[in-house]
């Protein structure tokens, strides 16, 4: 390897996966988070896609792989292979539509029967920047409670809480390996194994760092 891509070591790969009904935003989240760009065009995700975003973090560096997966319904037997990959899940729904905050729970059954036991769950109420919300905090809330999960509001519109919900998703599943560094070990054989990365060289793509971002909702 060449002097030259020193820089580009990551401490920890970690497989993050973004799921939930079709247009709660969870690809403008991405695009917010890798990007800092928001397009209020709607283009329907086909399949799967994703980013690459290297961070530093608590003086980790993170190569983080975001993999976003279609929400039609047309797509779940591609997307549900992507689940047992992932460290992180990201489960998103749209505060302003009922129906992707009933759905929550679908796709925890989904995660429960797809993923690796370990996966760390994140629950995201999405576009809290519209004053049309039918899903208030608190609901969002007590079921991220009940289900031992952690709660962010955010807007991938206003870049509200998106670097936050990112950064908590990353320390906990760092927590998870510096505990047990064979944590997600059992992962798919396709995939990369979840072991830490010290001294493995990075593709280099992606941004670095976190670009700030308002306050939680
Ligand atoms: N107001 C507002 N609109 C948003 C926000 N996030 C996404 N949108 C809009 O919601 C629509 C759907 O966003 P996408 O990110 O494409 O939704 P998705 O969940 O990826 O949808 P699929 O790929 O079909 O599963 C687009 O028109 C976005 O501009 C947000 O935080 N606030
Ligand atoms: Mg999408």
């Amino acid at each position: 390897m060449s002097k030259g891509r020193k820089n580009a070591k990551h401490d920890y790969l970690l497989k993050l996966l973004l799921i939930g009904d079709s247009s709660v935003g969870k690809s403008c989240l991405l695009l917010r988070y890798s990007d800092g760009n928001f397009t209020s065009s709607y283009i329907t995700t086909i399949g799967i896609d994703f980013k690459i975003k290297n961070i530093t973090q608590a003086g980790h560096k993170l190569k983080l792989q975001i993999w976003d997966t279609a929400g039609q319904e047309r797509f779940r037997t591609i997307t549900s292979a992507y689940y047992r990959g992932a460290m992180g899940i990201f489960l998103v729904y749209d505060v302003t539509d009922e129906t992707s905050f009933t759905s929550v729970q679908n796709w925890m059954k989904q995660i429960d029967e797809n993923a690796e036991k370990q996966v760390v769950r994140v629950l995201i109420g999405n576009k809290c920047d519209m004053p049309t919300r039918t899903v208030d905090y608190a609901r969002g809330k007590k079921f991220a409670d009940d289900n031992g999960m952690a709660f962010f509001e955010t807007s991938a519109k206003e870049d509200i809480c998106v670097n936050e919900a990112f950064a908590h998703m990353a320390e906990s599943i760092v927590n998870k390996l510096k505990s047990d560094p064979d944590a997600f070990a059992g992962s798919n054989p396709k995939t990369q194994s979840a072991k830490k990365l010290r001294g493995a060289s990075s593709d280099g793509a992606g941004g670095s760092g976190s670009a700030g971002g308002k306050a939680c909702c």
